[in-house]
């Protein structure tokens, strides 16, 4: 009994041969940007990791398997495929969704499970989820955390979204085991800009480093992943001044609309999308793509 895994001919050429393979998650498809940027989106970040010497490894489920790789003509289903038709896949979710052949989008916790389970080392991505404002009382904690404390791949991402409590995230992280590394300076990111005013615990300034952390975690025989944060490009950035007072007000129309669980993040994102008239849909298409670039480099130090 094998995991059910369908590896797309790019994907499984590379993998045997050795190459550096890099997977890309589906939520931020299905659920994090609208139809038809979320498809450009997705091929723009293929592209990136074949200009840097890598393969792209989107993964989402459909049919009863998990796809490793998709073909464009899949890509394009995915990203015409209304939120409420794909299931948002996390840890908990994913072994439903297959048994019942549903279609789901994996996000980072679910990718990470299944780009281990394809032997896959490094995966990129926007931001990841985290402690919610006001999880004191809703206990709303993303399993993207709990899955970094236990898989180990190592995820690059801007950040935590900085819709998030970022000191809560962090210190969670901290508590969980896991490296947080800032990636060429020392604040930690916060997504849509570069900055945060936090100190990142770790700072490492090249993939060489990155990779070599992730070989001696395993050496070492410690399980789960490792964080890198890497900043916004400058000229992409949305600074916290400009950002903070709109992610303040989606965070209220949420809670007067109660959006809770899974809705909570797929709202606020495309309440900050209308809100900045496009503007924050540009930076986080721009920090993907950065990420997509540094994550092929890493998968390119790891099989060095
Ligand atoms: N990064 C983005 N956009 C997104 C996400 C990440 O730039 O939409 C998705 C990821 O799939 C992440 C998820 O795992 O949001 C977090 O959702 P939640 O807060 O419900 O755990
Ligand atoms: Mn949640």
């Amino acid at each position: 009994m094998t995991a059910p895994l369908t590896f797309s001919p790019e994907v499984q050429d590379a993998l045997s041969a050795g190459a550096p393979v890099v997977a890309l998650e589906s939520t931020i498809i299905t659920h994090g940007m609208p139809y038809p940027q979320n498809l450009d989106m997705a091929r723009q970040v293929e592209q990136v990791i074949r200009d840097n010497g890598a393969v792209p490894a989107t993964i989402a489920v459909m049919g009863g398997r998990i796809h490793v790789g998709l073909t464009d003509e899949a890509l394009e289903t995915l990203a015409q495929t209304p939120p409420d038709q794909a299931m948002k896949l996390s840890r908990a979710d994913l072994a439903v969704c297959l048994a019942n052949g549903r279609t789901g989008a994996t996000t980072v916790a679910a990718t990470m499970i299944c780009a281990h389970l394809a032997g896959i080392r490094v995966f990129a991505t926007g931001g990841i989820g985290g402690v919610h404002r006001g999880a004191e009382t809703s206990f709303d904690i993303s399993a993207d955390l709990q899955e970094l404390a236990q898989t180990p791949v190592t995820v690059v991402a801007a950040g935590a979204k900085a819709i998030l409590d970022l000191p809560k995230t962090w210190e969670v992280l901290e508590t969980l085991g896991v490296p947080v590394i800032a990636y060429g300076q020392d604040d930690l990111p916060a997504f849509w800009s570069r900055a945060s005013g936090i100190k990142a615990p770790l700072r490492m300034d090249s993939a060489d480093q990155i990779a070599a952390a992730a070989t001696m975690r395993a050496r070492l025989g410690l399980k789960g992943g490792q964080l890198v944060a890497n900043p916004i490009p400058q000229d992409a950035e949305i600074t916290a001044d400009v950002i903070g007072p709109v992610i303040e007000q989606a965070l209220s129309e949420a809670e007067a609309r109660r959006i809770a669980a899974k809705e909570v993040t797929p709202f606020l994102l495309q309440r900050i999308f209308e809100l900045t008239e496009g503007r924050s849909l540009a930076s986080n298409i721009a920090l993907v793509l950065n990420n997509a670039r540094l994550g092929a480099q890493i998968a390119i130090a790891m099989t060095r």
